[in-house]
């Protein structure tokens, strides 16, 4: 009952006191090399969190051998059944300890409890996940005649590296290092600066679960521990979720050791809303679709294309959803908690400046909130109209509350906006004619295409983006073969006669 200040400090020392947030190598928890350390902050407050560990070369050197030796050792003697089992187990503790991982997620990130928990949620999901499939990788064998016999072995790499972002680093856990392990290699990941407290919980709940060195965790920046794992030739497989340019930087060190990368960059999503839709249901999901988790998504929904026709019935609707959802403290579940961090918060401000200053006219929001919020780094949910395809904010990730509509007049028109930015993560489709939808599906170039919903992303199928949007893909088995590499063996064959 104090003010939004005095409840933050309380849950950061429930939450925090007792824990050592170092990095956790060959199943310790350690300080850095260096003895130094960082303070991610609670974005609700601008108020440090815990000193956490920063890592360097040095770390993830460490971490790379512990890695590598529990590949060449425990761990690489398992059965993808054993696998699974240890997985099962890990992801078993972690829903056992669901209440303090959302509440981390909630105090790093700026998520309110219940999208916190989601996060942790699915991520544990993704690990079961992966746990059922492992023992479905059954290898090959091709038909190369009867003069001998061919099988294929689908190998794990060894130790590989994974380098998380903020925005869902639970999930995200779940969704890289859940595969990385069913498919039997090792894993040393660099959690995001911002949000690395909950995934250190996670490591230190794997202790005694999964045998030491499986999963490592080294802490820091990523032009310190970050660059340090995607040029480290130890590591056999890298997976990268972040920026375009960043991706790029991980992609071109990796390529000085051939090592292959999934990489996972981002979107501008089209979410198309065609005349012959269910309006109201497409206004009211397309506010979830752009400012669920603040617009912090990869596959958020932010250009909204609407058919000219129903645009007035379209924004009646679209802009009360929109009004509808509050803005607050996240430890009290509001619909949007703050922005993750304070230079975050400055770029979608100066991207919001300039979708006044590129002409289109604020709908809605389009300022940071008064009053006692104005300590954390919250930002009103906010919507442009007149937008038009050539503007800067209509084809630039902006990664915040912010939602662009424009119009189109014929079918062609709007699958020529959707597929014209260098992204091509995800697309919503917003139809009752079939045949619309399915043509639709084909047209647009994204990994995923949602028709009439939006969001949901189930373990099942593969998730990964077409153009700029990243190369490969994470979920479905389409993960284990990312961390898999093919062999493929051939025995001649005895004539049984001779
Ligand atoms: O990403 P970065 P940031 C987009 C989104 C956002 C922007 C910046 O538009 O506004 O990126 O976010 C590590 N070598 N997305 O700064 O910098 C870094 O420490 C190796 C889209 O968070 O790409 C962190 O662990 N690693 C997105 C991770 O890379 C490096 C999710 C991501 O950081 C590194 C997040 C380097 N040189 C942001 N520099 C999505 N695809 O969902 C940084 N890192």
């Amino acid at each position: 009952d104090g003010t939004l200040q005095e409840n933050h400090e309380a849950a950061i020392a429930e939450a925090t006191d007792g824990v050592d947030f170092g990095n956790y190598i060959d199943g310790e928890t350690v300080d850095a090399a260096s003895g130094e350390t960082f303070s991610p902050e609670d974005p609700a407050v601008g108020v440090a969190l815990a000193d956490v560990a920063r890592g360097d070369e040095a770390d993830v050197d460490r971490g790379v051998s512990a890695a590598r030796n529990a590949f060449d050792g425990e761990w690489g003697d398992l059965t993808a059944m054993e696998r699974g089992d240890a997985l099962r187990e890990w992801a078993a503790a972690l829903r056992d300890n669901l209440d303090e991982l959302a509440l981390l997620g909630t105090l790093e990130v700026g998520k309110p409890l219940y999208a916190a928990r989601a996060d942790a949620e699915t991520g544990i999901a993704f690990i079961e996940y992966y746990a059922s499939v492992a023992a479905a990788q059954e290898g090959r064998v091709p038909d190369v005649g009867d003069d001998s016999f061919a099988y294929v072995r689908e190998e794990p790499y060894g130790a590989t590296g994974q380098i998380l972002p903020w925005n869902y680093p639970i999930l995200l856990l779940g969704w890289k290092v859940g595969a990385a392990l069913a498919a039997g290699n090792t894993s040393v990941t660099k959690p995001p600066e911002q949000a690395p407290l909950a995934i250190v919980r996670a490591a230190q709940l794997s202790k005694g679960i999964l045998p030491d060195g499986v999963f490592n965790v080294v802490n820091g920046y990523g032009d310190e521990a970050g660059a340090a794992v995607s040029s480290h030739d130890g590591l056999n497989k890298l997976s990268f979720t972040g920026s375009v340019p960043v991706g790029r930087e991980v992609m071109r060190s990796a390529a000085d050791d051939v090592t292959p990368v999934t990489l996972e960059l981002g979107g501008k999503n089209p979410f198309v809303v065609f005349p012959d839709a269910d309006v109201e249901e497409a206004a009211e999901t397309a506010a979830v679709a752009g400012l669920y988790n603040n617009g912090q998504s990869c596959d958020s929904g932010t250009r909204l294309l609407i058919h000219e026709d129903i645009e007035t019935e379209f924004l009646d609707h679209y802009l009360d959803a929109v009004a509808d959802r509050s803005v607050g403290d996240p430890l009290q579940d509001a619909n949007q908690g703050p922005l993750c961090y304070r230079e975050h918060l400055e770029k979608v401000e100066e991207y919001v400046e300039l979708g006044r200053e590129e002409g289109a006219t604020v709908l809605a929001g389009g300022e940071r909130p008064e009053g006692d919020l104005s300590a954390g780094y919250y930002f009103e949910p906010t919507v442009f109209g007149d937008v038009t395809p050539d503007m800067r904010i209509a084809n630039e990730e902006v990664f915040g509350p912010v939602q662009f509509v424009m119009t189109f007049e014929s079918y062609e028109e709007a699958v020529e906006i959707a597929n014209g930015t260098e992204y091509g993560l995800t697309a919503g489709v917003f139809t009752e004619n079939a045949s619309r939808a399915h043509r639709a599906a084909a047209d647009i170039q994204a990994g995923s295409i949602w028709v009439n919903q939006y969001f949901g992303t189930v373990p099942g199928t593969p998730f990964g983006g077409f153009k700029n949007s990243g190369i490969g893909r994470e979920c479905g088995k389409d993960a284990l073969e990312e961390y898999t590499q093919d062999k493929s063996v051939h025995l001649a064959l005895d004539d049984p006669a001779l």
